[in-house]
C-alpha cells in the first residue's frame, strides 16, 4: 500500500518537472498554449473545429489532441487545415507533460503563436496533471448535469475560464444555469464564463476574443 502511494507521488513529481520544463520553453518561445478539459462528448473537438476554421488562416495555431486510442479527433481537426498531433494514452485517462514535450517538438512549437491541447475526456485526473500551459479551461454541457462542478471541483478550481457548451439543448434539460454558475463561482470566484453552442456556431464569437485577449496578455507579460 505505501509502496503504491509512493510511486503515485513519484510519478506526480516528475511530471510537475517535465511541466516545469515545457513551460520554460513556452514562455522562451512565446507561444500560448491553453489546456481544453472535459467530460467525454461535452464538445471540445467541435469547438476546436471551429477555432481552426476562425483563427488557422490570422494566426499560427497548432492542436495536440488526447485520447486513449484511435486519431479520430486529429483527423477531425486536421482536416481545417491546422497541424494536429494525436496522442493515444493505452489506457491512461489524462495526458502527462512528457508527452506534450514530444508532440509539441513534432509540431515545432517555436513557430507558433497558439497551441491548444484537448485533454483526455475526465472529470478528475486532466486537473491533476500540470502540462506547462498557461490556462486550463474547463468545458462543461448542458446534458451533464448543473450539479458536476461540485462533484468535481479540481477541474473547475483550476480553471480560467468556463464554457457553458450545448445551450442549444438546455431547454430539454433540468439544467439550471444559475445553480451551476453558483456552484462553479462558489469554488473559483473568478473563473470567466462563456455560453456557446459549438455545434450551432452560437457564442463562438466571444471564446475567439477570449483566446486572442489572452495571447496578447501573455505577450505583454
Ligand atoms: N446539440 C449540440 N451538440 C453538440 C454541441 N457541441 C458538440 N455537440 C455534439 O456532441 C457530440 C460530442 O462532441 P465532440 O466534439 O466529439 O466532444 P468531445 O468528446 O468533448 O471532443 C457530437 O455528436 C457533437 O456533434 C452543441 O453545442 N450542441
Ligand atoms: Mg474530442
Amino acid at each position: 500500500m505505501s509502496k503504491e502511494i509512493e510511486v503515485a507521488r513519484d510519478v506526480l513529481q516528475d511530471n510537475s518537472q517535465n511541466a516545469e520544463a515545457n513551460r520554460r520553453r513556452f514562455c522562451r518561445e512565446g507561444v500560448y498554449v491553453v489546456n481544453l478539459m472535459s467530460g467525454p462528448g461535452a464538445g471540445k473537438t467541435t469547438l476546436l473545429e471551429s477555432t481552426a476554421e476562425a483563427l488557422g488562416q490570422r494566426l499560427r495555431m497548432a492542436v495536440i489532441t488526447g485520447d486513449i486510442a484511435t486519431t479520430r479527433d486529429a483527423d477531425r481537426i486536421g482536416r481545417h487545415g491546422v497541424p494536429t498531433v494525436q496522442i493515444n494514452t493505452g489506457g491512461a485517462c489524462h495526458i502527462e507533460a512528457h508527452q506534450i514535450a514530444r508532440a509539441a517538438d513534432d509540431l515545432k512549437a517555436g513557430k507558433l503563436d497558439l497551441l491548444i491541447i484537448e485533454n483526455v475526456g475526465n472529470l478528475v485526473c486532466p486537473a491533476e496533471f500540470d502540462l506547462g500551459e498557461h490556462d486550463k479551461v474547463m468545458m462543461l454541457s448542458c446534458t451533464e448535469g448543473h450539479d458536476k462542478p461540485g462533484k468535481y471541483p479540481l477541474m473547475f478550481k483550476e480553471s480560467r475560464a468556463l464554457i457553458l457548451n450545448k445551450m442549444d439543448l438546455q431547454p430539454h434539460t433540468n439544467f439550471d444555469v444559475q445553480a451551476a454558475l453558483a456552484d462553479a463561482r462558489a469554488i473559483n470566484p473568478t473563473i470567466e464564463v462563456i455560453k456557446m453552442s459549438a455545434w450551432k456556431g452560437e457564442g463562438l464569437q466571444a471564446w475567439f476574443d477570449w483566446l486572442l485577449a489572452r495571447i496578447a496578455a501573455t505577450r505583454r507579460a
